[in-house]
């Protein structure tokens, strides 16, 4: 398929830009309005409000200074773990979603000719909670399934919400982030996360998480630290990131591959003996399995694989040896293993194991656990949680492996045309868009019985969806309390910085409290945001009262102090060398080569992602001054190594046709030498193809157009790298 340009407008007048813009006047504070109000000082309203970011899962921190109802500042918080005193650029920018032209104004119904029209919010909930209990009714709640992109109001009142209707079917985004990563990791460690002590380390070495790409200010910052500290950084990714101005070696790797390296260089450290022996002895499980299994990894069989010198890695094996206990391979997010190819899963479950060799577990420097707090019990009966669902997540049996706190969405999808799956209902999630093939899960989600999407802007999921419900943005309102873990863990607030731009938009949690009292378990939904914020706050000693106040508080008792980690939270409480459900679900004990789906050869690349500073997922795309600046950089070109361009005469800025089997686009393309020759590295936030997006529409290519659908057997992730593509210049 080709991509199809025509521009159609699928939200009949009156509504959205119209609408939008007439309230405002306007837009985003612009500098006359700014000037105009220091010139009249004593006309000004001025105050600040507290709030954290929502333009990527760090939700970080920041305190707003708002004059005459506009956005005049925005200062991070020093405290928050993620954000250390800054916002990113795109956390600034996206501020501009609140007053975007585009913006949802009311709910709205997918007519018979497929276009949409406003309807009021008594006829969406009497119509969807109608068709709710029909679903209830004939097929049971199991047939309800609800995906979310976790937020701290999103989290609670979603589960509340299916819960109380009996379904256990809540999903997070993790299929297409991070969820191959944190299963492979509990299974080895009984824990999805850790933290490489980066500024205190004398080696890191980074499997393609970028910080100054895929950004978290804090974290940048500790990078920052880190090569100022002196500390050795290697940076193994197909692509020379961003993050290579902090590193000492960049080890360009064919991606699909980083198991192969790992394996590898754990067997130069096993072989020669070089590992904490003490440790393994007391605190382990299954090292004999994994020993055993190692002598055929040689350096030179990890070469043919991976591209990297056999040399390069043995000596890489022996430096984070050296540098052990304060070195690790830190834990990676998305693009390397998080749900990217067939061995994603165990490639994570062998990262912690060839940590478990350098005995860098609670070391200083080395990778450790932070402490976080949580709110308690609440007391009063009317935050008491829904009875649990009966049923386990749908697809746990399929995929076993998979994080049942995410759970596999993709595959809930695919049982929709199955009949096992009715009603689906997508809460700030742009599933259609980013989670798998796009035109695949619009298929889907259009057989559905009842299909509903509670976003702030028209997305590819809107489009395939019966009802769409219009949220507040994140500046307008009040949310559950943000417990955060980090060195000092702390809870922040995310507290209304704006007023309500257009009234007929409701704050997430009123649109659940209200779809509750239609479906008929309004009991579970009788109180505010407010109660329920204070009622939680007032478990760990504080008032929602103080924290609009401060907006943050740390939790400076429990600040981190670096402790040998010696007990585990996994079956045997041990750190697992072999797993007994990753050998039930088809693997062997402790984990081995994994051969990814596809490999590429003659003229064949795989088709890499990667996060660019100034945007996030699919959704800033349409902001004005982050688009601005793709537009002004042409960020959105797709990367080819530059010898292989050469081959293929291609040059810089050339109009090139990619296709996959499934998909072909064109665009004009970056020659550089900053990625290796099988790769070819596409950015991940572009081709958007939705009309009513004003400002991305038809920029750039999609990543997911040209992977098929597909799942990662045991792990669940929708294996987003595991695609080969052809390339040619346009008339050549
Ligand atoms: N700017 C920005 N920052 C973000 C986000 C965002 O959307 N935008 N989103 C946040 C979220 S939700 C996530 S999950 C994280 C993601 O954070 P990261 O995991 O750091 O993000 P990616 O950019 O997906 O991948 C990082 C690098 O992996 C490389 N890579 C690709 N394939 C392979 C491979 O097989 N092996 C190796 N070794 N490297 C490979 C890519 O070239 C890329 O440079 O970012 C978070 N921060
Ligand atoms: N093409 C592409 N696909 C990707 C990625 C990518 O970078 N590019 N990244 C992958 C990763 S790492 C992840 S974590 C997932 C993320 O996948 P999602 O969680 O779906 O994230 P986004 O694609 O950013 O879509 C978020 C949606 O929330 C909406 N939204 C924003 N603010 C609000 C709000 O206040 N209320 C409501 N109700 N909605 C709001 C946005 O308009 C958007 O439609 O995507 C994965 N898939
Ligand atoms: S990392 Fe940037 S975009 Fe993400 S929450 Fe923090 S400031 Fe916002
Ligand atoms: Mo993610």
């Amino acid at each position: 398929m080709t991509q199809d340009i025509t521009r159609r407008s699928f939200v009949k007048g009156g509504i959205g830009a119209a609408a939008a813009t007439a309230a405002l006047g306007g837009g985003f504070v612009s500098f006359n309005s700014w000037s105009a109000a220091q010139a009249d000082e004593a006309a000004r309203e001025v105050k600040k409000a507290h709030s954290l970011c929502n333009s990527c899962s760090s939700k970080c921190g920041f305190t707003a200074t708002v004059v005459d109802g506009n956005v005049m500042t925005m200062k991070g918080d020093e405290e928050h773990p993620y954000c250390d005193g800054t916002l990113c650029a795109r956390g600034y920018g996206y501020a501009a979603v609140a007053y975007s032209p585009d913006r949802l104004t009311h709910p709205m119904k997918r007519t018979d000719s497929g276009t949409f029209e406003a309807i009021s919010w008594d006829d969406a909930l009497s119509e969807i909670s109608s068709k709710i209990r029909d679903i209830i009714d004939t097929d049971g709640p199991e047939a309800l399934v609800l995906i979310q992109d976790p937020r701290p109001s999103g989290s609670y009142y979603t589960k509340r919400f299916m819960n109380a209707l009996g379904s256990p079917n809540v999903y997070t985004h993790g299929v297409s982030c991070n969820m191959s990563k944190v299963s492979g990791m509990t299974q080895a460690i009984g824990a999805g996360d850790f933290n490489s002590d980066v500024e205190n380390a004398n080696m890191i070495m980074f499997l393609g998480r970028s910080y100054a790409d895929g950004i978290r200010p804090a974290s940048l910052h500790a990078l920052q630290a880190a090569h100022e500290n002196g500390t050795k950084v290697v940076i193994v990714d197909p692509r020379h990131n961003n993050s290579c101005v902090y590193a000492d070696e960049w080890i360009p790797i064919k991606p699909g591959t980083d198991l192969a390296l790992i394996l590898a260089m754990a067997n130069v450290l096993v072989s020669e003996g070089l590992y904490d022996q003490d440790y393994i002895a007391n605190y382990t499980v299954g090292f004999e399995d994994w020993a055993s299994r190692l002598p055929e990894y040689t350096p030179e069989w990890a070469e043919e694989i991976t591209g990297i010198p056999a040399e390069t890695i043995t000596r890489l094996a022996h430096e984070m040896w050296e540098a052990a206990p304060a070195s690790s391979i830190e834990q990676g997010w998305r693009a390397a293993f998080g749900c990217a190819h067939k061995n994603s899963g165990e490639t994570a479950r062998a990262l912690c194991l060839f940590n478990t060799l350098l005995g860098c577990w609670g070391a200083e420097g080395g990778a450790v656990f932070y402490p976080s707090v949580s709110a308690g019990k609440l007391s009063d009966s009317r935050f008491a949680a829904p009875p649990a669902p009966s049923g386990k997540i749908l697809g746990s049996a399929q995929y076993p492996l998979a994080a049942a706190s995410m759970g596999v969405a993709t595959y809930a999808l695919e049982q929709i045309p199955e009949g096992l799956v009715k009603g689906v209902i997508f809460y700030q999630s742009n599933c259609v868009g980013g989670y798998s093939n796009p035109k695949q899960l619009d298929e889907w989600v259009r057989q559905a019985e009842l299909s509903v999407a509670i976003d702030i802007q028209m997305t590819e999921t809107c489009l395939a969806c019966q009802y769409i419900l219009p949220d507040t943005s994140y500046l307008e309102r009040l949310e559950v309390p943000e417990f955060v873990g980090g060195k000092v863990p702390v809870v922040a607030l995310r507290d209304r910085v704006l007023d309500k731009i257009h009234p007929e938009t409701k704050p997430v949690d009123e649109i659940f409290c209200e779809l509750g009292r239609a479906c008929g378990v309004g009991q579970y939904f009788d109180f505010t945001i407010d109660e329920l914020a204070d009622a939680q706050l007032k478990t760990v000693g504080l008032s929602l009262e103080q924290l609009k106040k401060d907006g943050i508080v740390a939790f400076n008792e429990k600040t981190y102090k670096p402790t040998p980690k010696t007990t585990w939270k996994t079956p045997s409480e041990k750190v697992q060398f072999v797993s007994e459900a990753c050998e039930k679900a088809g693997f062997t004990p402790s984990p081995t080569w994994v051969e990814p789906l596809v490999m590429p050869e003659d003229g064949l690349f795989r088709l890499v992602g990667g996060k660019q500073t100034i945007h996030t997922h699919t959704q800033t795309a349409n902001i004005a001054p982050l688009m601005a600046i793709s537009e002004k950089y042409a960020l959105e070109r797709p990367w080819i190594n530059a010898a292989v361009a050469a081959e293929l005469g291609i040059e810089d800025g050339d109009e090139v046709e990619i296709s996959s089997d499934i998909f072909s686009g064109r665009t004009k393309i970056k020659v550089t030498e900053r990625i290796e020759p099988t790769s070819i590295y596409l950015p991940s936030h572009y081709g958007r193809m939705v009309p009513d997006q004003h400002i991305s529409y038809g920029i750039g290519l999609s990543q997911m157009d040209f992977v098929p659908f597909q799942i990662e057997p045991g792990y669940g992730g929708t294996m987003s790298q595991e695609v080969l593509v052809k390339i040619k210049k346009v008339g050549a």
